[in-house]
């Protein structure tokens, strides 16, 4: 009993570092979608984003990412030469927002959610 509690409680304070570090990333992490976002990426409900497809406009582009489902997700995008873009963004829980600021250029980018397990989360940004 004396370990389960403690990894109990180990998992909790795991869990509560998660959370910090989230919400610490960005500027914060706002509840909901801010108005002037170039780009929102929702997450779910399922594995899945909710486009395969997504498109943007060159320039300094703030993207919204918005978890629809019961589970965490990330949001990663990577370039046509495969360098991950500073900034992943990820959404613990349902209804959770984070937002990031990204230099886009235009091309063809891959989303990708980084959680294991969840590699069918792929759909591609198209920037013009
Ligand atoms: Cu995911």
């Amino acid at each position: 009993m004396i370990s389960r509690s403690l990894v109990s409680t180990t998992l909790a304070a795991v869990a509560a570092l998660a959370l910090s570090a989230c919400s610490s990333g960005g500027a914060s992490t706002p509840a909901t979608v801010p108005a002037d976002v170039g780009l929102e990426v929702d997450a779910g409900p399922g594995i899945k984003f909710g486009s395969t497809e997504y498109t943007a406009t060159a320039g300094t582009v703030k993207v919204a990412y918005v978890n629809h489902d019961a589970q965490p997700h990330s949001l990663a995008i990577v370039a046509a030469d495969k360098t991950t873009l500073p900034g992943l963004l990820r959404v613990n829980a349902n209804g959770q927002v984070d937002v990031g600021t990204y230099n886009l250029v235009p091309g063809t980018y891959r989303l990708l959610c980084l959680i294991p397990g969840h590699d069918n989360m792929r759909a591609t940004l198209t920037v013009k």
